[in-house]
């Protein structure tokens, strides 16, 4: 049965150039609504740009523009970017559009009506760039908390929604539904904010004041607020209720944001929408969205990316370099979704390489080349060996890990569940050694077994890859001969019997040559050949080493510690607890590396705290001393969180 899916991403403001925040959210909508139309859903996905308030207005008068003529202007850039990255958006939405200002106004009408709003005073502090009062408790120095600047007394008449009278129906329905708002961590911010009283929210601005705004219909002295107007644009794009289209996407709505919007979309946005409900004669809830699915923002190489620092990074420049799908396959597969992540080259390269032209483009190449090379004089497979079933086992649990993190918007956990299978093929093609069983007359039939499990491999990565990387993923599945649409479904090992026809795919992701972790990474390589020799000469007994309680533990969660560059805070499950252990090894993993690695760890150690943090252990990482290159211990074989090492 096909579901219906509605994801949207924010609007972005049009006094801005697309830059790498934006196309990460953007990116992420495309590949979950991608993956849903892979599963068979009928998935819908809304991006488009915000174009209304005092922001837009004021860049605008500084760049000498009208707003509408910067808007038309920076709207069509944002929609070009997304085009050259390939993003398949089903409607782009621009709030200066008759068909978003016609709903705006027929709800600002319909809560009219309902005694939702009254006209208010209101003193307040405002800052012009967030576009907002600040109460007292918020202003840092007497300056907006945000952008540090000075904040300006305004004191005005405006209407008021009163948004006050949902506070605790909101607060029962976070409460009540676990997963509205997740990850968890930005559920607990939003309960945070509700312990506050919460207040009327002023909905308009003076026309005295503010030109570029939707005129209020009850009232034309005065404009919308821009977040009142902005928030429609989600159900302004579906024509707003009783259109059909609302009807059959709104009830399956997500919105994807990042944590910078967290409040006008967790607390706002629902007030908003119960008020409607209620407007419209059904319960408080009818209109409430499914999840809001809250991300964490990118640094650029460890600093916050800001037009005052010179590090804004442009939306599509990663992808000129590299290529769109090396591009995709960074951000999700480097940010773990909730968390912040650091963007620089040298670690998008550093992933190109190995996981891209290395792990994957050396399957495909070695797999397709094997097959195009032995299929000629191709027979009936051998029987299948506890290799096969090992591959198979290996598929289905890929399939198992990414549908399950795709269920909870885990990205980065989708595709370290696919590269997991990517290893084991690897491995695969090491044990069988089909370039030796092609030798032996005899082992034809395995030979066979073996390459028809290859191409079916390759069949399926062609399909459970496109999401993340569509244009390698089509490349995959033209070279083993697909010509149908990829669907899910299909995305199941074991079952193919016959060779089909396959053309040799090499190069599907050239590696990026003598960059800097190009080198760093050969530099490890080479020290690993090199022990650096074991030191000491003092002997323990066995009872002594035995006191040393050694466990595997998986990694669940890794993040940076605050204003250190060496330390990595991991929560590390040991299969009955979890623990916090802190790490000096931040100069070598990313904290996204690490995450679902199963590693070593001291399970007895006195707690330590570093930095502020108390560490309940110490993972083990082998090092050299001339040039500091260091690796965590993995294990060599799966291995339950927990069990002992000895
Ligand atoms: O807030 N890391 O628009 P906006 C990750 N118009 N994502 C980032 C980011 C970063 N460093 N910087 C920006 C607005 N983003 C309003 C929204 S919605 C009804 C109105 C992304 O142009 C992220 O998605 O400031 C963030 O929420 C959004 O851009 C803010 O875009």
């Amino acid at each position: 049965m096909s579901g219906i899916f509605y994801l949207t991403t924010p609007i972005y403001y049009v006094n801005d150039a697309p830059h790498l925040g934006h196309a990460y959210t953007t990116i992420l909508a495309d590949t979950m609504t991608r993956y849903r139309r892979l599963a068979g859903d009928d998935a819908y996905f809304l991006t488009g740009t915000d174009e209304h308030g005092d922001k837009v207005a004021q860049s605008a008068a500084r760049a000498g523009m009208s707003p509408q003529a910067q808007a038309d202007r920076n709207s069509a850039e944002f929609r070009r970017a997304w085009d050259a990255l390939g993003l398949r958006y089903s409607d782009y939405i621009r709030t200066t559009e008759e068909r978003h200002t016609k709903v705006v106004q027929a709800i600002l009408g319909q809560l009219w009506d309902a005694g939702e709003i009254y006209l208010g005073k209101y003193g307040g502090h405002y800052c012009y760039g967030c576009e907002r009062f600040y109460t007292d408790k918020e202003i840092v120095d007497g300056k907006c908390p945000d952008h540090l600047t000075p904040l300006t007394w305004i004191e005005e008449e405006n209407y008021f929604f009163r948004m006050s009278t949902y506070q605790s129906w909101l607060i029962d329905t976070i409460q009540g539904r676990p997963d509205l708002v997740r990850p968890e961590r930005y559920r607990n911010e939003v309960l945070g904010f509700l312990r506050d009283p919460l207040l009327d929210l002023s909905i308009s601005r003076p026309r005295t004041r503010l030109e570029w705004g939707i005129p209020l219909p009850f009232d034309d002295k005065y404009v919308t607020y821009v977040w009142f107007d902005a928030l429609i644009n989600y159900l302004s794009a579906l024509g707003g209720p009783g259109d059909p289209r609302f009807e059959k996407y709104w009830p399956a709505c997500q919105h994807m944001i990042a944590k910078d919007i967290l409040k006008p979309h967790a607390i706002y946005w629902p007030c908003m929408l119960a008020a409607l409900a209620t407007a419209h004669g059904k319960p408080r809830e009818a209109y409430l969205y499914q999840h809001l699915n809250v991300h964490g923002y990118w640094t650029i190489e460890g600093q916050k990316m800001s037009k005052s620092l010179g590090n804004v990074f442009p939306a599509v420049a990663p992808a000129e370099k590299y290529g769109v799908d090396a591009y995709r396959y960074f951000v999700l597969r480097e940010m773990v979704f909730g968390l912040d992540a650091d963007f620089s080259e040298g670690a998008m390269v550093g992933r190109l390489n190995a996981d891209l032209a290395n792990d994957l483009g050396n399957l495909v190449a070695r797999a397709t080349t094997l097959i195009a090379s032995y299929a000629a004089e191709a027979a009936a497979p051998g029987p299948v060996t506890a290799d096969e079933e090992s591959v198979v086992r290996a598929a289905a649990e890929a399939r198992r890990g990414l549908d399950e993190a795709m269920g909870e918007f885990a990205f980065q956990r989708g595709l370290a569940a696919i590269w997991e299978l990517i290893g084991a093929l690897n491995r695969y093609v090491d044990a069988t050694q089909p370039w030796a069983l092609a030798k032996k007359p005899a082992e034809r039939p395995r030979l066979d077994r073996v390459l028809v499990t290859l191409a079916d491999a390759v069949g399926y990565l062609g399909i459970v890859l496109d999401p993340f990387v569509p244009e390698a993923a089509a490349k995959i599945r033209t070279a083993i001969g697909g010509t149908t649409p990829p669907r899910l479904a299909d995305a199941v090992l074991g079952r193919l019997e016959r060779l089909p026809a396959v053309q040799k795919l090499s190069g599907l992701f050239p590696r990026v040559g003598d960059s800097k972790s190009d080198k760093e990474a050969r530099k490890a390589v080479a020290a690993m050949d090199t022990p650096a020799g074991v030191d000491g000469h003092q002997r323990i007994t066995i009872d002594e080493f035995s006191r040393i309680q050694l466990r595997v533990a998986e990694v669940i969660a890794a993040e940076a510690v605050a204003k250190s560059k060496k330390l990595l805070k991991l929560t590390v499950s040991l299969g009955s607890e979890q623990r916090t252990i802190v790490a000096g090894i931040a100069q070598h993993y990313a904290p996204a590396d690490l995450v679902g690695k199963k590693v070593v760890v001291v399970a007895n150690l006195e707690p330590a705290t570093l930095m502020g943090v108390q560490s309940q252990g110490m993972v083990l990482a082998g090092s050299t001393e001339g040039d500091g290159a260091l690796a965590v211990l993995t294990l060599d074989r799966d291995l339950p969180p927990g069990a002992r090492v000895r």
